[in-house]
């Protein structure tokens, strides 16, 4: 019988020869050579399938179980390796092994997430992010799980499955997918004004970050550092982006979110790829038992700040990460991320909700990888020793086990070192981790404290630290979503208890609602007028960093564009650390003035000028001409004009520019003046290009 598929395949008839490196022959998983991975064992060329064909029963057998079940939170995630080193030693503060010296290097892997969508949901909903990084130190592995945002909704961790089944896609109809900007989720914020703090952060730019380079990152809640002394210093955990912080237009994210649903995926994976490396600074907010006690919140209330200009951020560490994973799902989705490991000399304190999660995450990795053997995973191996950290104990068995004990000594103590026989490890009271020894005592109450009721001082904290634009968007953000409720007392709800956040923030809202403002929610605390904050903003804050460093310049070129002025261009926008993306009608070969061909990076349709920081055009007359009739032309520029962006452009684009209704202003430059122009966006542009609440 001849089998047509026969021909592309080599080794048929030759001499006998076993699959090694040298000879990659394609086996089963028990190790059997395949001879045909085209078709199914059959009976006869066109008779039915044989069930004892094990080739295919295996390879279909294991490609059913390939998934494994998401993360009921975060479950969309992208990661990188790096390493973080120290730059300002805490010896006296931590016995950490990470901390002890200036210049000492830590393996890291990082994982960003969003949280309510899906793992295969886009990059770019409004939402917070995930900030996860897990430390392979000399001393074990510390996961420090952290997010994007400084606080968190909820105070007390059993809250979680409530807000979490609120926030996702609804029960019944399965939707929005995510999204907050529903019934439910905002039922849940409005009924919980502990909340009222958070739902300020995440109607902010925050929500809506530029690239995972350009997010600040947080612990959230206040740990414990520990010395040799046995001393304790209570810590908040900060990161802070080299890249500076950028976040996008909400009509920009969305229309990243069609045109590029992986956008900060794939942002991630190039940046690493040229060299670009993601990179931020460690920094400790250090403080003691009486500065807690001096501040008119609970250190212990993780819906709460300690303001920067009270106590200033100490730089200890920078992290780089420079290797983007090998394979997504060996290490991207089966990292297992458990902030109850910690390292000798860090701690928690009693913050309700961290230790509610210390529980959690060794208990959702079980029923996520399936087995207690999930620190035997590659990249969640404690290697921060060459060969791997020596970890060693009785723990036996269980499913998938890797590890092949020798010996007796499957307990301790035990006497078998006086007859020979290896005994096994043993505790090291002088070196192992020791619980700081805090004193506790009280009755058993599930009652919330005193020191918890204040919901609404720190979010007009927020409110009032804010730069005006930065205003203008969260109250447009309040509009967007609680116009999506449907249920009108939801609505009613929400804006009574912003009533407490800010009059001029509600009377906003409600007016771009055209609803009417109610009354103010009872309060269970005075709100008290702190200090605003200027460190918590992006816009004109002190993050804000105006550069090209980084950051992506697309450049609209065509048919008879000039080739002298594209390669200055490129040229200055590379000088300037920034990455030329050419986009043009057809990417195959562009013609250019002087003759010459070039391929574009991007076509038009496919790199709208949402995906990109900055905008140049650079036409010939006749491509202007013809470029004024292609409506993905006129809305890239009307776009980028749309989202604050820098538009350079030359003498012979300026037709299409006028077509999409750019304006002059000080962001659109000729293409002298654009790689200065292009460093940053224009945020006065905001008032003249759409109406804000
Ligand atoms: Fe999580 N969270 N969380 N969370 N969380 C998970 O663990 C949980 C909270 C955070 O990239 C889950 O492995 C509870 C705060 C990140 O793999 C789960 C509570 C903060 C990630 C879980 C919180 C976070 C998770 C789901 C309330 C910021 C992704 C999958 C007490 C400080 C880590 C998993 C990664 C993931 C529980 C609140 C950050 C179910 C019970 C606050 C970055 O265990």
């Amino acid at each position: 019988m001849t089998d047509i598929s026969a021909p592309d395949r080599g080794h048929g008839g030759e001499t006998h020869q076993v699959a090694d490196a040298d000879h990659p022959v394609l086996t089963t998983n028990h190790g059997t050579p395949v001879s045909d991975n085209q078709n199914q064992l059959k009976a006869g060329a066109r008779g039915p399938v044989l069930l004892e064909d094990e080739v295919y029963r295996e390879k279909i057998n294991h490609f059913d179980h390939e998934r494994i079940p998401e993360r009921i939170v975060h479950a969309r995630g992208s990661a990188a390796h790096g390493y973080f080193e120290c730059t300002d030693s805490l010896a006296d503060i931590t016995r950490a092994d990470l901390f002890q010296k200036k210049g000492q290097r830590t393996d890291v892997f990082v994982r960003f997430s969003t949280v309510a969508g899906g793992a295969g949901s886009v990059d770019t909903p409004r939402d917070v992010r995930g900030f996860a990084v897990k430390f392979y130190t000399r001393e074990g592995n510390w996961d420090l799980v952290g997010n994007n945002i400084p606080i968190f909704f909820i105070q007390d961790a059993i809250k979680f499955p409530d807000l979490i089944h609120a926030a996702k896609m609804e029960a019944d109809r399965g939707y929005p997918q995510a999204a907050t900007a529903h019934d439910t989720f905002w039922d849940f914020i409005s009924l919980m004004p502990e909340s009222t703090h958070m739902a300020l952060w995440i109607m902010s730019d925050r929500t809506l970050p530029r690239t995972f380079a350009n997010m600040e990152g947080f612990g959230i809640h206040t740990f414990r550092l520990i010395n040799l002394e046995g001393k304790s210093t209570f810590v908040k955990f900060h990161w802070k982006p080299k890249a500076g912080l950028a976040s996008t237009i909400w009509d920009e994210t969305v229309k990243v979110a069609g045109a590029d649903p992986d956008f900060q995926r794939r942002d991630l994976f190039e940046r690493i790829g040229r060299g670009d490396y993601p990179e931020w600074e460690l920094g400790v907010q250090l403080f003691d038992q009486a500065f807690a006690d001096s501040q008119p919140y609970d250190v212990l209330d993780a819906t709460k700040i300690i303001p920067e200009e009270v106590l200033p951020v100490r730089i200890v560490g920078r992290m780089v990460l420079d290797r983007y994973p090998d394979n997504y799902f060996a290490e991207t989705e089966q990292a297992a991320f458990v902030p109850s490991h910690v390292v000798p000399g860090i701690g928690f304190s009693n913050d309700p909700l961290l230790q509610g999660r210390l529980f959690s995450y060794t208990d959702t990795q079980l029923s996520r990888l399936g087995t207690v053997n999930f620190h035997q995973i590659p990249i969640n191996q404690a290697k921060g020793r060459p060969g791997g950290c020596p970890f060693m104990n009785q723990q036996r068995d269980g499913h998938m086990q890797m590890q092949v004990p020798k010996g007796r000594a499957n307990y301790e103590p035990n006497s078998l070192a006086k007859v020979g026989e290896p005994a096994g490890a043993r505790e090291d009271p002088e070196n192992g981790y020791r619980t700081y020894p805090s004193q506790e005592e009280g009755e058993k109450l599930r009652i919330r404290p005193e020191s918890f009721a204040d919901h609404y001082s720190q979010a007009r904290l927020f409110w009032r630290s804010m730069d005006p634009a930065e205003q203008a968007h969260i109250a447009s953000a309040f509009v967007f979503e609680l116009s999506k409720v449907s249920i009108e007392h939801i609505r009613v709800a929400m804006m009574a208890n912003l009533r407490n956040v800010d009059e001029d923030l509600a009377r906003r809202v409600a007016e771009g609602l055209a609803m009417d403002l109610p009354g103010a929610s009872p309060t269970k605390a005075p709100i008290i007028e702190m200090a605003p904050s200027p460190a918590l903003r992006i816009v004109r804050g002190p993050l804000e960093k105006h550069t090209l460093e980084g950051r992506t310049v697309g450049i609209l070129f065509a048919d008879g564009s000039d080739a002298k002025e594209l390669k200055a261009l490129k040229d200055a926008v590379k000088a300037a650390g920034g990455h030329p993306i050419t986009i043009a009608p057809k990417v195959g070969a562009v013609p250019l003035s002087d003759g010459s061909r070039v391929k574009a990076d991007a076509q038009l349709f496919g790199q709208p000028s949402a995906t990109v920081d900055a905008c140049a055009v650079v036409l010939s007359e006749d491509a202007c001409a013809k470029l004024l009739k292609e409506g993905a032309a006129v809305q890239w520029v009307m776009d980028a004009f749309g989202h604050l962006k820098a538009i350079g452009h030359n003498a012979a684009a300026k037709p299409l520019l006028d077509k999409a209704g750019v304006e002059a202003d000080e962001g659109v430059t000729d293409l002298a003046g654009f790689v200065e122009a292009a460093k940053k966006r224009y945020w006065d542009r905001e008032a003249k290009v759409r109406t804000l609440a």
